[in-house]
């Protein structure tokens, strides 16, 4: 487990970003109350797009500025609140006999009707032109995943066709570890780019709350790090009495320190989009262009797309690499089972023969401590040391299967024996009576590269309140030591059949 300092729930993670009042100005929002369809808050900048100012538009009727069968699609698409597509509708105001065409996600609240208001963004690469050749890429992608045989192979061929397409100047593939710190798995970059391939970085970049929304929304596009956000007129709701909640707009304004964060990455655009695996998040596509960059609402679909076809095809190789792995256990679980069987004591059929618990535990040593006696397989700490491993899981009640991949982390004196132990899976078979089976994994020194030293992931001001993330990613290299492989999910089911069997075989034996 890196040491580095994590900063995610503590601090990051508890910024608020939903609430803040605040849009990116590529963009206007309106609230509109259902039923009259009453403008009631509306962004500053609608100056800028429509040459209206907010006093002009609150408490106009939407029906008086935009055509009448465009309103009819907003009726429609409003009466049900919580059903929402997302897709764009074609909005066009007339204001001072001025026509002026947008694009609008509706949203509908349970007490009213957030209008997020675009102006068409034109397809500007000829790969974004039309339909048609989005769809023939999407298909070509497709294909080439089919020969992909592993997740690595098949990010490498997601992240280069998506830069072709997309023409970001570099598109990664970030996958989340299990404490939320993230490796990038395959990058495809112009060639004046300083490279991010493998490395690691820390939770705190992406915190939860930032993570929580890929859960609500299928991408989030910053065109241009480098604007004046604009304020909602009044600043509260009428309606709801309260800040407006931004969680679900594409337009809602960036968090500051992530601002930094792009301009310390030499980044002026990105965009991301989540990769979800049975409702979690497993990683993201993340993109960065070097300058301004928006994307047109064809190319912004192909991303949603894209982006659940690579969802569905990690699960589908996982779910695949974990049957395998399934598989080759029960097998070792069962020939296991059968010298167990032939064997007089029974003991002796888990640490002899041509199948061991080294076998199934993958590890490189193996104890049976049983009625006081210690039968051991392979690389294993003495019976002295057994014995206090005992001990320990002994005084901490340890009575269901226990894994842990830093032994000396609970238990100091470990420490001695970490070349053989660091990694322990323990079995117990009666706690009272200190019977046990414990499998050990030998140390693995781990150096970690982290993108810029992840101790450094904030530095506070003299003040203690203004903050700034790190201004360098270049590579930060840790040792992590004393760490073992870890243990799977599998290897703890494994072990779970073998204590039920052993437990089965000591109950016939006694009778
Ligand atoms: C958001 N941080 C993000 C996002 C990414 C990253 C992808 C989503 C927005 C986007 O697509 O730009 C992080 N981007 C990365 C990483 C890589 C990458 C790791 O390309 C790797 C190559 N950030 C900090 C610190 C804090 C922080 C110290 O460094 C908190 C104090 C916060 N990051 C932060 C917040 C957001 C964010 C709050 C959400 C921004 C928003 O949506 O408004």
């Amino acid at each position: 487990i890196p040491t580095s300092k994590n900063y995610d729930s503590e601090f990051c993670g508890s910024l608020p970003l939903h609430f803040i009042n605040l849009v990116q100005p590529h963009g206007f929002i309106m609230v509109v109350q259902k039923e009259t369809f009453l403008i009631r808050q509306i962004s500053e900048n609608v100056i800028d797009l429509l040459g209206t100012t907010p006093t002009e538009l609150l408490n106009r009727n939407l029906a008086d500025i935009i055509l009448p069968e465009q309103m009819e699609v907003i009726r429609r698409k409003t009466q049900q609140w919580n059903i929402e597509d997302r897709i764009p509708e074609n909005v066009s105001f007339t204001i001072n006999n001025a026509e002026q065409k947008f694009s609008a996600v509706i949203h509908t609240k349970e007490n009213y009707i957030l209008l997020e208001l675009e102006p068409n963004v034109s397809p500007v690469t000829s790969s974004e032109l039309d339909f048609v050749h989005i769809y023939q890429e999407i298909m070509f992608i497709l294909a080439a995943f089919k020969k992909a045989d592993s997740i690595q192979k098949l990010s490498q061929i997601a992240v280069s066709e998506i830069k072709k397409l997309s023409g970001f100047d570099r598109v990664m593939i970030y996958q989340f570890d299990k404490n939320w710190n993230g490796s990038v798995l395959a990058e495809a970059l112009e060639p004046d780019m300083q490279p991010y391939l493998n490395l690691c970085f820390p939770a705190s970049d992406v915190p939860r709350n930032a993570r929580d929304l890929y859960l609500k929304n299928s991408f989030r596009l910053i065109p241009n790090r480098e604007y004046t956000p604009a304020r909602l007129v009044p600043v509260l709701n009428p309606i709801s009495s309260n800040f407006t909640d931004l969680s679900d707009c594409n337009l809602r304004s960036v968090a500051n320190v992530h601002l930094q964060y792009l301009k310390n990455m030499g980044v002026q655009a990105s965009m991301s989009t989540p990769i979800v695996k049975d409702n979690v998040l497993w990683g993201l596509i993340s993109c960065h262009h070097k300058t301004p960059k928006n994307l047109s609402f064809e190319m912004r679909s192909a991303f949603v797309l894209l982006s659940s076809i690579i969802s569905a095809q990690v699960v589908a190789k996982e779910n695949e690499y974990s049957l395998g792995q399934i598989n080759s256990l029960n097998d070792i679980f069962t020939r296991l089972l059968a010298q167990m069987y032939n064997e007089q004591d029974f003991r002796q059929g888990l640490v002899r023969g041509a199948y061991t618990l080294n076998q199934l535990f993958t590890s490189s040593g193996a104890a049976v401590v049983l009625d006081g006696e210690i039968k051991k397989v392979g690389k294993t700490p003495t019976n002295e040391e057994i014995k206090s491993i005992v001990h320990w899981l002994q005084r901490s009640r340890v009575n269901k299967i226990h894994t842990t991949e830093n032994l000396a982390q609970a238990l100091e004196p470990a420490v001695n024996y970490k070349e053989v132990a660091s990694g322990l899976i323990a079995l117990p078979i009666a706690l009272e009576r200190g019977d046990y089976i414990l499998g050990f994994r030998e140390e693995m020194v781990q150096t970690i590269s982290w993108g810029g030293n992840p101790n450094q992931a904030i530095t506070m001001e003299p003040d203690g309140k203004t903050y700034h993330p790190r201004n360098s990613f270049a590579v930060w290299q840790e040792q992590v030591k004393h760490t073992s492989l870890p243990w799977s999910e599998q290897d703890v089911h494994v072990a779970e059949q073998l204590r039920i069997a052993v437990l089965e075989r000591i109950v016939r034996d006694t009778h």
